[in-house]
């Protein structure tokens, strides 16, 4: 059984859609952010480090959006190539570049005063390098794109690699809401290729539907209603 513990439009609607995408059953637990449920006490219990997503695996407490979405692939047998599979090291490494160079780089335009503090002209010029580096993050990623026969990374084949990427390319058209997006599909063809690819899927679409968030999902991304909480 699964409990994944959610906000909309957070990390963790990569697990949703890889959830649904399995078709496996599970449960959600809405976290508050309006009023930091992830810093408490009782979610610290779950992921000391305070953030969300979190997923139940037979009781079991995984965060970190790769391991869940890695685990879960691997459990069912579907969205990741397997271990002796000739693709499973281009899409490890994709997976890992995702998690630890795109997701947290999108952490610091998002989250600037975690990183660097109040001082505005602090702010200022990390805001200038972070978007910077995302957009050479996006370049990387938009050739990568360019060079697969299908919109994903495996041809037609969708993977949780796909997912992830999708989703960190809807979240900076949208956030931080006090500036203009950052990624704009129109401007990489591959990339926006990929984003229709994976909008198109009614798994995708339950996904979004239940967080509230109006579509496009993904190639002309839209903030949540705000009927079922906070966005990121
Ligand atoms: N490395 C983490 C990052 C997750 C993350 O950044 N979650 C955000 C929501 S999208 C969060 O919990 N933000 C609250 C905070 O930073 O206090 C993962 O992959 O799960």
């Amino acid at each position: 059984m699964y409990t994944l513990y959610f906000a909309p439009d957070n990390a963790s609607l990569v697990i949703r859609v890889v959830l649904e995408e399995l078709g496996v059953a599970y449960e959600t637990v809405p976290v508050n952010r309006s009023v930091k449920e992830q810093e408490s006490d009782t979610y610290r219990k779950l992921n000391p480090n305070g953030l969300i997503p979190v997923c139940l695996i037979d009781d079991e407490p995984v965060f970190e959006t790769a391991a869940i979405a890695l685990t879960l692939a691997e459990r069912h047998g579907r969205l990741a190539p397997e271990a002796e599979d000739s693709g499973r090291p281009q899409f490890l490494k994709w997976l890992f570049f995702i998690s630890n160079t795109i997701h947290p780089d999108l952490r610091q335009l998002f989250y600037p005063k975690k990183y660097v503090g109040l001082d505005q002209e602090t702010l200022r010029s990390h805001a200038a390098i972070t978007r910077e580096r995302l957009c050479r993050h996006f370049d990387i990623l938009e050739k990568l794109y360019a060079s697969s026969e299908g919109p994903y990374l495996g041809k037609d084949t969708l993977s949780i690699v796909d997912i992830y990427a999708a989703l960190c390319l809807r979240w900076p058209q949208l956030y931080p809401m006090s500036d203009p997006g950052l990624f704009r599909p129109q401007d990489y063809p591959a990339l926006n290729r990929l984003l229709m690819a994976v909008q198109s899927r009614p798994a995708v679409a339950r996904a979004f539907q239940a967080e509230g968030i109006p579509e496009p999902y993904l190639s002309n991304a839209q903030p949540p209603d705000g009927t079922t909480g906070s966005p990121v």
